[in-house]
């Protein structure tokens, strides 16, 4: 059920049914979409109702200036000049949620908290927030990107989060890796993929979200299970109090309120993993075409793009006073080659000055400096090359769930004299 008047839903609802105890019991029994029905039906008084705008604020939604695409759940973006720090502050990521925060998140409560390692693996873990601080910890700055960033610029229109170009961040996440505590565990010959569950729980009844990633993935040094943001215990809106960090792939893969992996002999087979739910046509499809399902393929790492974050959109300027051009770039787990500026509609290319990430996955910075000599409307066109071979699109190739946009950023400016 959507609500979209949170104003009248006082604060007492959570508190009513965390005191009883029972909220794990009504949401096994599905009485939480059996609840909401009957609020719609004005049989139980507002007390009750299982989401509260309340929630949000303790968890510092919306952040400031953000673009806010839905309250519940919460996904929210910046606009691309606000995105110009090399590190991405925690002011400044994006939040993308499937469903509400869970209570213990935004209480920031460990009680009765455990991540269990289950499947196939020699022995069963439950690790406590000490167990998994007794795992030696290390950060990486990592690229966090929404398959569905870019969304909105897909033609012809797709449903969804109609995501700009600002559900991408690279923060820098401490944890352990997740190769640490899987050997802990001991995997099996038959572990070949994982299965991630958070505590997050819809309120209408449907699967939770679930994904999973290789077991290659889940081994490689790099991939985490995170419990700290830029140097903070996890916020509310980012996973408190663990979650994964897959570098180089969609968002999606990095489960956030963390609390199993269930180590599989079997590719993941969670609704998030099938169908349409972040896959992608094995082959180009014409626009505005799905193909059948049997010909969609498991979306993972992302492609090469770049972001222009200085200038502002529209920005006036002055022809003849030189302006200093920059941004990002990043190619899933790839490096970035090269990055190259137009402001001619793609007739002439310059090439833009490169700085290495910080580490393997963070995202690489570019900068120029350009000089506008006449009046007119400009359009600063970026396109990031990666050393695969790879380049960005001009128009967006089309897919049904609109997932995988790497477009080239066209930012307008305007310069008078
Ligand atoms: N448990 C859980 N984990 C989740 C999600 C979710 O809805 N529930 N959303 C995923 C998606 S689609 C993305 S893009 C990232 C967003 O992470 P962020 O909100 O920290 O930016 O979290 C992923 N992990
Ligand atoms: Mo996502």
């Amino acid at each position: 059920m959507q609500h979209s008047s949170h104003e009248t839903i006082p604060n007492s609802r959570r508190d009513f049914l965390a005191n009883t105890g029972k909220v794990a019991l009504l949401m096994g029994m599905g009485m939480f979409g059996a609840g909401c029905e009957a609020v719609n039906q004005g049989l139980l008084g507002h007390g009750m109702i299982p989401i509260a705008l309340d929630d949000l604020q303790a968890a510092g939604l919306p952040k400031t200036d953000m673009l806010v695409h839905s309250e519940n759940p919460f996904n929210g973006e910046f606009a691309p000049h606000l995105l110009n720090d090399n590190v991405t502050p925690t002011e400044r990521h994006f939040v993308r949620n499937n469903s509400t925060i869970p209570k213990r998140a935004i209480d920031k409560d460990l009680n009765g908290w455990k991540l269990v390692i289950d499947g196939e693996v020699h022995k069963d873990l439950a690790l406590s927030m000490d167990d998994l601080q007794s795992f030696p910890q290390v950060t990486y700055e990592v690229i966090l990107e929404c398959a569905g960033n870019g969304r909105s610029l897909f033609e012809p229109k797709i449903d969804g989060t109609p995501w700009q170009l600002g559900a991408v961040a690279c923060s820098k996440w401490t944890g352990v890796r997740l190769r640490d505590v899987l050997q802990s565990a001991g995997l099996k010959p038959s572990a070949i993929y994982t299965g991630n569950y958070g505590e997050d729980i819809p309120t209408d009844g449907s699967e939770p979200f679930s994904r999973g990633i290789p077991i290659d993935k889940a081994m490689d040094e790099r991939t985490l299970i995170a419990l700290k943001m830029n140097g903070e215990t996890l916020p509310a809106a980012h996973g408190f109090p663990a979650r994964l960090i897959v570098p180089g792939w969609i968002g999606s893969a990095m489960q956030k309120w963390l609390n199993r992996i269930w180590v599989r002999d079997q590719v993941h087979d969670s609704e998030k993993m099938s169908g349409y739910s972040y896959r992608i046509p094995a082959y180009q499809v014409e626009p505005g075409n799905r193909p059948p399902v049997e010909d969609m393929l498991i979306a993972t790492s992302w492609r090469v793009k770049s972001l222009i974050t200085q200038p502002k959109s529209h920005k006036k300027l002055r022809a003849g006073t030189p302006i200093r051009i920059r941004g990002h770039a990043w190619a899933g787990e790839n490096e970035i080659d090269k990055v190259l500026v137009s402001t001619d509609f793609g007739i002439q290319w310059q090439e833009t000055q490169l700085t290495s990430p910080s580490n393997k996955f963070a995202w690489s910075h570019w900068e120029l400096e350009l000089t506008f000599a006449n009046k007119g409307y400009y359009e600063i066109w970026a396109r990031a090359y990666d050393d695969a071979g790879n380049a960005q699109p001009f128009t967006q190739p089309w897919n049904p769930k609109g997932y995988l946009g790497n477009v080239i950023h066209r930012l307008p400016v305007f310069v008078d004299t």
